[in-house]
């Protein structure tokens, strides 16, 4: 299985998050994608590569261009509030919420950060573009791989995507590959593209932007949002609108579970992945789910990991897997490479 690799994701390097009233160190940190990569090679999985630049029309397929254009130009606006800013790093505190209006985009750069975002616990980097525009990269180059008859590939990029929606950032997300492979495999020629998120959390980026399309089926397996970031989405009566009604389907899970019952909720996304008739499969692989993460609340154990990668190579669908969440730093390459092998082993 080839890897398309973000060369630039050590650009995107925050330093706190805001977390119930105080700042702590980043969860979301370059040493994840960097422990994935070292696993692959000492693995053999296959060949290494780092895209081509993603063109920003394909970004704008699943973005708004007055965001796109906002993240391009954030960090030089926010050290020109400030010479010092140069050391911090940006963080939104204001929003748009109920009967304000998100209509207007303000001049302030304080208000923009907050129209276009949903947390606190997103720090905006100096290198936080050019690092979510080559997870962008990897996303696209994985979708041609596996529209060109290879069985499946991998993205190995970091920032992650999922929170992030049309027009706003969030839950270290900026720039939503899973959406953008999605939406890529789309137009390239696919009829029917599935998304299967297995991150801990609640895909709500890629519902949101998916949610009204018929072509596009996203399933989700996440911690309930009654308990669980984000909280605001992710819930089991969310299934679609318009022509996206039935193509949405949330398989909540109270905080606590551990395999068997996740792997039935998998079994059941599968089936509904089957139904739909999926061409092509985009698999948000966040390990967030293992019992010592930190931020997470699952009980899956390393060796669950494989049975994982093979369930999902049962669907025998191309399938490229996006790298997402997963925050047990010392294991999230064991793993992330144990789903792929337990792919890789069952697909031949
Ligand atoms: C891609 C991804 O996995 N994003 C997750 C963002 C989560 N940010 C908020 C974390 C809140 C965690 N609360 C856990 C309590 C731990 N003691
Ligand atoms: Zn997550």
């Amino acid at each position: 299985m080839r890897t398309y690799f973000n060369a630039d994701h050590a650009l995107h390097r925050g330093r706190h998050e805001m977390f119930r009233g105080e700042m702590v160190p980043c969860f979301e940190v370059p040493d994840r994608v960097d422990f994935v990569r070292a696993e692959l090679e000492r693995r053999a999985i296959g060949p290494l590569e780092v895209p081509p630049p993603a063109p920003l029309e394909a970004l704008m397929r699943v973005h708004s261009a007055r965001y796109l254009d906002f993240l391009a130009g954030a960090w030089d606006e926010w050290v020109a509030l400030d010479p010092a800013n140069a050391q911090r790093d940006a963080i939104p505190s204001y929003w748009p919420i109920r009967t304000f209006r998100s209509d207007v985009t303000p001049e302030s750069f304080h208000a923009r950060m907050g129209l276009f975002s949903f947390d606190a616990g997103t720090p905006l980097t100096a290198g936080s573009w050019a690092a979510a525009r080559g997870g962008a990269a990897c996303a696209i180059a994985g979708a041609k791989c596996i529209a060109s008859g290879e069985h499946a590939a991998f993205a190995l990029s970091r920032p992650p995507g999922h929170h992030a929606g049309v027009d706003f950032f969030g839950g270290y997300c900026f720039v939503n590959n899973a959406a953008v492979a999605a939406q890529a495999l789309i137009d390239g020629g696919a009829k029917r593209v599935a998304v299967l998120d297995v991150d801990y959390h609640h895909g709500n980026g890629t519902q949101a932007i998916f949610y009204g399309r018929g072509d596009v089926f996203f399933a989700s397996i996440h911690g309930d949002p009654r308990t669980e970031y984000p909280y605001y989405l992710g819930y089991a009566d969310e299934r679609g609108e318009g022509e996206g009604l039935g193509m949405n389907l949330n398989l909540p899970l109270a905080r606590g579970t551990g395999f068997v019952p996740w792997r039935g909720a998998l079994a059941h996304a599968l089936i509904g992945i089957a139904q739909f008739g999926a061409e092509a499969l985009v698999v948000s692989l966040g390990v967030d789910t293992f019992e010592q993460d930190p931020i997470s609340g699952f009980r899956l154990q390393t060796d669950d990991y494989r049975h994982v990668g093979a369930d999902i190579a049962a669907a025998g669908l191309p399938t490229l897997f996006v790298f997402e969440g997963g925050y047990a730093v010392a294991e999230v390459g064991v793993n992330t490479v144990n789903v792929l092998e337990g792919f890789a082993q069952a697909r031949g």
